[in-house]
C-alpha cells in the first residue's frame, strides 16, 4: 500500500472570476450578480442594489484586475509548482445579458488567452461554468433559476464553453456550492447561487427548491452534452461541504445531524445518483410544496451524472435539537450551535482540520467516486512588515493541519482524491464580505477594504513553504 499521494496528485490554487478579474465592463462583459453587490463585513451583510447606483462601492469591479495582471499573476504560481489551476468563466463575459443568440468573442478570446497562458506554463486549468456569476439581466427579466426560462439559457452558455475549450480544459464543474442555498433564509446565499430575491410572504423553501431543481437538471444536461462533445472530458459538481455533528450523544441530537446532513447535501445525491432521495420527497409532501419536476427532467437527471465530486471544506458544524421545534423545523439559521472543542477565525468559521478526513470518508462512503477538494483556506487579517515580508504562520498552520488530515484520508483509509487547490491564492475580494481584508492567498496584493492601494503583488511566507509542500509532493509540511 502506498503511503504517500499519488505522483500526479492536482497541487495547485482557486478562484473564481467574479472575485479577482475585475474589469467589470471590458470586453463587452454585461453586469452580473455580484456587480450589484456591495461590501459588508464580519458582522455585516453585503448589500444588493437594484442594479448599478453611481456613487456606490462595488469591490468586484475592479477586484484585484487579474484580467489586466494574469500572466503575471500565472508566472507566481509557476513559481510555487502550481500542477492547476481553478478558476470559473465569467457568464457575462460570454453572454453580457444571458439573453443573446451569439456568445461574444472578445469574451471568449479572453478565456481563450487566460487556458493558453497557464498550458504554456504547464498549469492545467479546471473550470466552473456558474460561480455566483448569473448575468443580473436574468434576474430582472426572469426572477433567478426559478424560471426554467434559465436552464436552456445555461445550457447555451455551458455549451459554448465546453465546445470551446474542449481542447484545453479536461476537468470542469457545473454550479460552485450549489447547496449554500440550503440555507434559504439567508439573502446571500439565495441571490448568488440562484438571483432569487423574495418578496415578504413569499415562501422561500420552496422557490428554492424549484431553483436548485432547474440548476440540477440544467447541471445533468450539460454533463451529457460535455461527454457528447468530448469523452475524456471530467465533468463534476461541486459542494459547500461543512458536516454537521451532533452537539450530544443525545439520540434527538444525533438524528437532527443526520437530518441537516441530508437537506444540505440530498444536491450531492441528485448529481451523483440522477433521481431525488425519498426523504426529500416526503419532505416536500409533508410541507405541501409543489415543485415541478416534469418526466424528462427526471430522465435528463438519470442521464447525466457527474464523474466526480468537487468540494469546498472550510468548518465544521454542530446542531442541537430543543424541545419545541420539530424534526422538519430545525434549520442552520435555528439550531447550529458553537463547537467548543474548536477554535474560530475572526469570522467565526470553526477550524477543525479532522472534519476534512471526515468529509473525505464521508462522501466515499456515500457516493464512491472520485473526489476533488477544489476550496480550503483561511481567511485572515495580514500585517505587512516595514520591509514588506509577511509572517502568515496562522495561514500556513491551517493548510499544514488540514493537508495531513487529508493525506490520513488518502493513505490510511483509501479515499481517491483527484487533487487540492487551497482557496483564494492570490488574494482577492470576499464572497461573503466583500472585503479585501479577509485574506486567503500566498500571494499578497496591495489593496484594502477602503479600496486603497497599488495593487502591486507580492509573496508571503506561506508562498515558499506551499512551493515545498508542491515540490516534496505533500511529504514536507
Ligand atoms: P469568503 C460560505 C460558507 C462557505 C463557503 O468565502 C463559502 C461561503 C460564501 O461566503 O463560499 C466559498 O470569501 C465560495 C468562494 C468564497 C470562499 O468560499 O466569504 O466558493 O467564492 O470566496 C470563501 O471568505
Amino acid at each position: 500500500m502506498t503511503q504517500s499521494l499519488p505522483k500526479d496528485f492536482l497541487w495547485g490554487g482557486a478562484v473564481a472570476a467574479h472575485q479577482l478579474e475585475g474589469a467589470w465592463q471590458a470586453g463587452g462583459k454585461g453586469i452580473s450578480v455580484a456587480d450589484v453587490m456591495t461590501a459588508g463585513g464580519p458582522n455585516k451583510a453585503r448589500g444588493i442594489t437594484d442594479g448599478v447606483i453611481p456613487g456606490e462601492y462595488y469591490p468586484n469591479h475592479e477586484a484585484i484586475d487579474f484580467y489586466h495582471h494574469y500572466k503575471e499573476d500565472i508566472s507566481l504560481f509557476k513559481e510555487m509548482g502550481f500542477k492547476c489551476f481553478r478558476t470559473s468563466i465569467a457568464w457575462t463575459r460570454i453572454y453580457p445579458t444571458g439573453d443573446e443568440t451569439e456568445p461574444n468573442e472578445a469574451g471568449l478570446k479572453f478565456y481563450d488567452d487566460l487556458f493558453d497562458e497557464l498550458l504554456k506554463n504547464d498549469i492545467e486549468p479546471v473550470v466552473t461554468l456558474s460561480h455566483f456569476e448569473l448575468p443580473y439581466h436574468l434576474v430582472t427579466k426572469y426572477g433567478g433559476f426559478r424560471n426554467r426560462a434559465l436552464i436552456d439559457l445555461f445550457v447555451k452558455f455551458a455549451t459554448t464553453c465546453l465546445q470551446r475549450y474542449q481542447g484545453k480544459v479536461k476537468y470542469w464543474m457545473t454550479f460552485n456550492e450549489i447547496n449554500n442555498q440550503a440555507n434559504y433564509e439567508n439573502d446571500f446565499s439565495v441571490f448568488t447561487n440562484s438571483g432569487l430575491h423574495f418578496e415578504p410572504g413569499e415562501n422561500r423553501e420552496e422557490g428554492m427548491y424549484q431553483a436548485a431543481h432547474n440548476e440540477l437538471v440544467a447541471s445533468a444536461r450539460v454533463v451529457k452534452i460535455g461527454h457528447d462533445i468530448n469523452p475524456d472530458l471530467k465533468i463534476g459538481c461541486m459542494i459547500a461541504m461543512g458536516p454537521v455533528y451532533p452537539a450530544t450523544m443525545a439520540p434527538d441530537d444525533v438524528l437532527a445531524a443526520q437530518k441537516a446532513m441530508e437537506k444540505n447535501y440530498f444536491f450531492a445525491d441528485v448529481h451523483v445518483n440522477g433521481f431525488y432521495p425519498s426523504f426529500l420527497t416526503k419532505y416536500w409532501a409533508r410541507k405541501g410544496f409543489e415543485i415541478n419536476v416534469t418526466v424528462q427532467d427526471k430522465q435528463d437527471l438519470h442521464d447525466g451524472t457527474v464523474d466526480y465530486i468537487g468540494f469546498s471544506y472550510y468548518m465544521s458544524h454542530a446542531i442541537q435539537k430543543d424541545d419545541v421545534r420539530s424534526f422538519d423545523d430545525l434549520t442552520m439559521q435555528n439550531s447550529l450551535v458553537r463547537n467548543t472543542y474548536l477554535e474560530a477565525s475572526d469570522w467565526g468559521w470553526q477550524i477543525d482540520p479532522k472534519g476534512l478526513r471526515y468529509a473525505l470518508n464521508w462522501f466515499t462512503d456515500k457516493y464512491h467516486l472520485p473526489l476533488f477538494i477544489v476550496e480550503n483556506g483561511f481567511g485572515a487579517y495580514d500585517k505587512v512588515e516595514p520591509d514588506g515580508s509577511i509572517h502568515d504562520d496562522y495561514r500556513i498552520d491551517y493548510l499544514r493541519e488540514h493537508i495531513r488530515q487529508m493525506k490520513l484520508a488518502v493513505t490510511e483509509d483509501g479515499v481517491d482524491l483527484i487533487g487540492y487547490t487551497p482557496w483564494g491564492c492570490i488574494d482577492l475580494v470576499s464572497a461573503g464580505t466583500g472585503e479585501m481584508d479577509k485574506r486567503y492567498g500566498f500571494i499578497y496584493v496591495d489593496k484594502n477594504n477602503k479600496n486603497e492601494g497599488s495593487l502591486a503583488r507580492s509573496k508571503k511566507d506561506s508562498f515558499e513553504w506551499f512551493k515545498t509542500v508542491i515540490a516534496t509532493n505533500g511529504e514536507q509540511l
